[in-house]
C-alpha cells in the first residue's frame, strides 16, 4: 500500500466525519439553504484564488520533472475561478467584498507557509489531501444531488473525470516522492495530511454556520464583515473595484 492510502486509512474517523458532514449531505438531498451554499461558494473562491501562490510557491521549490503538471493546473484554476463567477452571476450571488472568513483564513495561510517552509514533499501532501478530500466529499454529494440542481456544476467539477484523473496522478505521485523521502519528513507529511483533513472539516463547519470571526458574531447578518451575499442586494453602484480611484 502507497503512503496516501496508508494515511487515509490511518486518519481514517477524521475523514469519515469529513465525508459525513451535513453541508454535504443537506447538499445531496437537495436540503440545503441558498443563502448557506452561496457563503460557501464566496468563501471558497476566495480559498480557490490562494491556492494560486500556493502552486506558484510551490514550483519555485519543484523539481523540473514536476513543473508541467502543477503549471497545468494554475490554469485549470482560472478556469475553476470562471466557473464559480459564471454561477455567481446566475445566481444572483455577490462574490465582492467578501472577506475571508476564520476559517478560510487560516486555511489560506497554512497553505502558503508550509510551501514557504515546508520541503516539496511536505507542500504535495497538501495539495493531495486538500484535492482528495473535495475529490471524495463532492462524491458523496453526486450520489444524491439533481443534476438539475443549479449547484450541480460543482459537483461535477471536483467529482467528474478529469479532476479524479488529476487526483490520482497526485496520488502516485505522492506515494514516490514518501518513498524517497526520509522517515523524519515521512513524518511529517504523514501529520501534515491530518492536519490539512482538519482544515477541510472547519471549512465544510464555516460553510454550514456562516461563521466569519469570533468578535464579529454581534453584527447582524451571517455575512457580517463580508459584504452582502445577493448581487441584487449589493446595489448597482457600491462594488465597482475602480469606483472612487480617480480624484475629484
Ligand atoms: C479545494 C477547494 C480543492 N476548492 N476548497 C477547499 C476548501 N479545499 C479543497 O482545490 P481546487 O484548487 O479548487 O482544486
Amino acid at each position: 500500500m502507497g503512503f496516501a492510502d496508508q494515511q487515509l486509512e490511518r486518519i481514517r474517523p477524521t475523514w469519515d466525519r469529513m465525508l459525513n458532514h451535513r453541508f454535504l449531505l443537506d447538499t445531496r438531498d437537495g436540503r440545503i439553504g441558498d443563502r448557506t451554499f452561496a457563503a460557501w461558494l464566496r468563501q471558497d473562491y476566495l480559498f480557490v484564488e490562494g491556492a494560486m501562490p500556493f502552486i506558484a510557491a510551490m514550483l519555485a521549490k519543484a523539481p523540473e520533472a514536476h513543473r508541467p503538471p502543477l503549471v497545468r493546473s494554475l490554469t485549470a484554476l482560472e478556469k475553476e475561478l470562471a466557473l464559480f463567477e459564471e454561477r455567481a452571476e446566475a445566481l444572483d450571488v455577490n462574490l465582492r467584498g467578501a472577506a475571508p472568513s476564520f476559517a478560510c483564513h487560516a486555511y489560506v495561510q497554512f497553505l502558503m507557509s508550509i510551501a514557504h517552509r515546508g520541503t516539496f514533499a511536505e507542500s504535495y501532501t497538501v495539495l493531495y489531501a486538500a484535492e482528495k478530500a473535495y475529490h471524495d466529499s463532492w462524491c458523496v454529494v453526486r450520489a444524491g444531488i439533481d443534476p438539475a440542481s443549479p449547484w450541480f456544476p460543482f459537483v461535477d467539477n471536483w467529482s467528474g473525470e478529469p479532476f479524479a484523473a488529476w487526483v490520482e496522478q497526485l496520488q502516485s505521485t505522492l506515494d514516490a516522492l514518501a518513498a524517497e523521502a526520509s522517515e523524519a519528513e515521512r513524518a511529517r507529511m504523514a501529520e501534515l495530511f491530518a492536519t490539512t483533513a482538519r482544515y477541510e472539516i472547519a471549512f465544510w463547519e464555516m460553510a454550514a454556520t456562516g461563521e466569519t470571526w469570533p468578535g464579529l458574531e454581534d453584527e447582524s447578518a451571517p455575512s457580517a464583515g463580508s459584504g452582502p451575499i445577493w448581487r441584487s442586494e449589493a446595489g448597482e453602484s457600491g462594488d465597482h473595484a475602480w469606483r472612487g480611484v480617480a480624484e475629484g
